[in-house]
């Protein structure tokens, strides 16, 4: 496979109003991540993938854009962002700019003049059908809860938003929207990015009329358009937010000939603790077996094909040492076995902020420190089919999207140093331990801990490039093997908070472990990586 400059790449994701607020209105902002480039240089990531600040009415956290060219004014200005670009770049960091091309805000103005007329130029930027039988076009329900269709009572059609009614779908087998938003790639290129990342990016190609609507017999097509059209001579780096792909079709997605896109956030591993078929609210025990399943599938099933991506969590997932490790007495142990075990794989990794220093899930015990948009939704419609207010908040401790959206911790200051002001949201009253500050001067500190596993990835094309085994052992250790040109690694983590014999233990040279003496068995989630001999 020809190497790519990214294949050892590691991605930081920020979420900029979480992240740093530079001027106390509680909202963190461009100057904030500005203040921060340093912190995350010397951790030694190369691409910030920075969470959407385009002009937005925030429905959605950015995430429902009103001006793809503008800046939004609590994060700053078009000034500020082209700083950020200047300054990032300076250090070796490459900006990655989330678009949203599945849907707009209804604030934008193709939405505005779209619904203003039924032969209004813009109609077809979005999709609108005819009720049936007073009520919507069908069934479909919204991932935000509720129809997928809005009545616009005026021109007396339905407008579809698979998310918020404040997200209205664009029609991407319209050829103008494809060119309009191939137009603003161009526009951030020319700026100097050096990424995008795709939100929900399997969507675009929906057929409504035969209930499809991820993978849509079209979406390949449109993706090797856009590739030719934008992406043939920029040599920046491309990841899909693809929540329903199996390995089959992320291998079409990324198969370098295929000129689609470089590689896909797969949901396989992070869907572990949903019941098939039910909302992702329905939970279900977690299992280390499909963890080595699912995981290894992937590691094996793309060699050759096609490029990973490594990710433990984002913006819209649970914090991974509350998920996958113990948040309270192993928090130290179980992140930097956590990290371990993702960064020794093929693939690109991505670390989400506070990740490195071990941040975990929140508790608010009301429905009103709450802010997003998808718990709210789910929550009112809960309590009207008849949940409890117990029941409900016990899946949103688990799986709410603000367990990541809580500001990020730097010190024990107030407001855990996020802002002078008043926060958008609730800081994790645990600020006090765990912040940047602390972990730095701790004796163990997870950001250290990562920042070596980066090193070695840096380090060593094994890491980057070796074939992956899956090493069968004990029930509660996953463990696998890297061989590359007659070389062979070996990790070992164990998922429990207790000893464990392992088989595997060996005699290699050890090249990073989470406890600094030598054992029999493996302690409450020790990682180990050998080099055999
Ligand atoms: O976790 C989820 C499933 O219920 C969702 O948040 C899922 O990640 C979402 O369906 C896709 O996410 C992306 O698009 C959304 C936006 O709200 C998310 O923040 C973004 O990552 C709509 O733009
Ligand atoms: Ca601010």
């Amino acid at each position: 496979m020809d190497s790519k400059w990214w294949h050892n790449s590691v991605v930081y994701q920020v979420y900029p109003r979480s992240f740093k607020d530079s001027n106390g209105d509680g909202i963190g902002d461009l100057q904030g991540i500005l203040s921060k480039l340093d912190y995350i240089k010397e951790l030694g990531a190369d691409m910030i993938w920075l969470c959407p600040v385009y002009a937005s009415p925030n429905d959605d956290n950015g995430y429902d854009i009103s001006n793809y060219y503008q800046i939004h004014p609590e994060f700053g200005t078009m000034e500020d962002m082209d700083l950020l670009i200047a300054e990032a770049d300076k250090r070796g960091i490459g900006i990655m700019m989330d678009i949203v091309a599945n849907h707009t805000s209804d604030e934008h103005p193709w939405f505005i003049e779209s619904k203003s007329s039924k032969n209004n130029p813009y109609r077809d930027y979005y999709v609108w059908r005819d009720g049936v039988d007073d009520g919507p076009p069908s069934e479909l329900q919204s991932i935000f809860s509720g129809s997928a269709w809005e009545l616009d009572s005026e021109t007396d059609q339905y407008y579809l938003h698979m998310f918020s009614k404040k997200q209205p779908d664009l029609n991407w087998h319209h050829p103008p929207v494809r060119e309009a938003i191939y137009e603003v790639m161009r526009f951030w290129i020319n700026k100097g990015i050096k990424g995008f990342r795709f939100d929900v990016i399997d969507l675009i190609a929906k057929e409504l009329d035969q209930g499809i609507i991820a993978n849509g017999p079209l979406l390949h097509t449109y993706l090797q358009e856009m590739h030719r059209e934008v992406l043939e001579d920029a040599d920046i780096v491309t990841v899909g937010e693809t929540g329903g792909a199996d390995l089959e079709q992320a291998i079409l997605f990324t198969s370098a000939e295929r000129k689609e896109l470089d590689m896909v956030f797969s949901f396989e591993h992070i869907a572990l603790d949903e019941q098939a078929g039910r909302q992702k609210w329905d939970l279900k025990m977690l299992d280390l077996d499909d963890l080595k399943r699912v995981l290894s599938n992937w590691q094996t099933g793309l060699a050759g094909k096609g490029w990973n991506s490594l990710f433990w969590s984002n913006h819209d997932q649970p914090r991974i040492v509350s998920r996958w490790g113990n948040d309270q007495e192993f928090r130290y142990e179980s992140a930097t076995m956590l990290g371990t075990l993702l960064h020794l794989m093929r693939g690109t990794p991505y670390i989400y902020q506070g990740e490195e220093i071990g941040m975990t899930n929140v508790q608010f015990p009301e429905l009103e420190s709450y802010r997003d948009i998808e718990t709210i939704n789910m929550y009112r419609e809960r309590k009207e089919q008849g949940f409890s207010h117990g029941d409900i908040m016990e899946s949103i401790y688990v799986k709410g999207r603000d367990n990541a959206r809580t500001p990020m911790q730097w010190n024990a200051e107030d407001n855990a140093g996020f802002t002078e002001g008043t926060p958008w949201i609730g800081i994790n009253p645990n600020y006090s331990a765990i912040n940047v500050e602390n972990d730095l001067n701790g004796d163990k500190s997870i950001y250290q801990f990562y920042k070596k596993l980066i090193k070695l990835r840096k380090n060593n094309e094994l890491i980057v490039y070796a074939d992956y085994r899956l090493l069968d052992s004990e029930p509660e250790v996953f463990a696998y093997a890297r061989n590359y040109q007659n070389e062979e690694w070996r990790v070992l983590c164990n998922f429990t908070g207790r000893e464990v014999e392992s088989s595997l233990l060996c005699d290699g040279e050890i090249i990073v472990r989470n406890y600094d003496s030598p054992a029999k068995k493996l302690r409450p989630y020790e990682a180990i990586v050998y080099k055999l001999k």
